[in-house]
């Protein structure tokens, strides 16, 4: 065998080695919730699981239980820490929201308000919660500082809710083996 051929080799045998060893590690798991047990489920939570290390989690909630789905969360984790978070709302708002966090607590967030693919609205937070900047993105992704009075808007909304979000945004999930 030339040099080439068992660089290959070995090469094709690290490529097994590694697959072998993701396959066995990443498992996908599904919880069903049916309080009620009328058949409808409030919440499907799909996990993926790697090693000992929950690196997504997927919520849809049926809040009003009717049987129609009506927000769909999505959760991704870095060494056990939430990372990032994307939130639809399942109804004709289609409105999406994602949130990017760092050490517990956000620091950017975009915001599709009317669901039709572009996230209009960018927020950069302060350490206390609260937006320091807020950006107006246009369709072509040009960003432009917003308005004065919607700055304040936002300012004043998030001031009343920081508090009911910090929950979210610094949970620490345990993985059950
Ligand atoms: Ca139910
Ligand atoms: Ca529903
Ligand atoms: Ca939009």
């Amino acid at each position: 065998m030339t040099k080439t051929l068992v660089a290959l080799f070995l090469l094709a045998i690290a490529v097994i080695a590694w697959s072998t060893s993701v396959g066995d590690a990443v498992k996908n798991t599904r919880e069903i919730h049916d309080r009620n047990n009328d058949g409808n489920p409030e919440r499907i939570v799909d996990s993926v699981v790697d090693g000992t290390n929950l690196v997504r989690r997927t919520v849809i909630s049926d809040t009003n239980d009717d049987g129609v789905p009506d927000q769909k969360i999505i959760s991704c984790y870095r060494n056990g820490k939430k990372a990032c978070m994307f939130w639809r709302h399942m109804d004709q708002s289609n409105r999406t929201t994602r949130i990017f966090i760092s050490e517990g607590r956000q620091v950017l967030m975009d915001d599709d308000e009317n669901g039709d693919g572009y996230f209009e609205t960018m927020f950069i937070f302060g350490t206390n919660g609260i937006p320091s900047a807020v950006f107006k993105i246009d369709k072509e992704g040009i960003p432009s500082p917003a308005p004065e009075d919607e700055f304040n808007k936002y300012v004043e909304e998030f001031s009343f809710g920081n508090e009911v979000i910090k929950p979210f945004l610094q949970t620490i999930v345990e993985v059950k083996k």
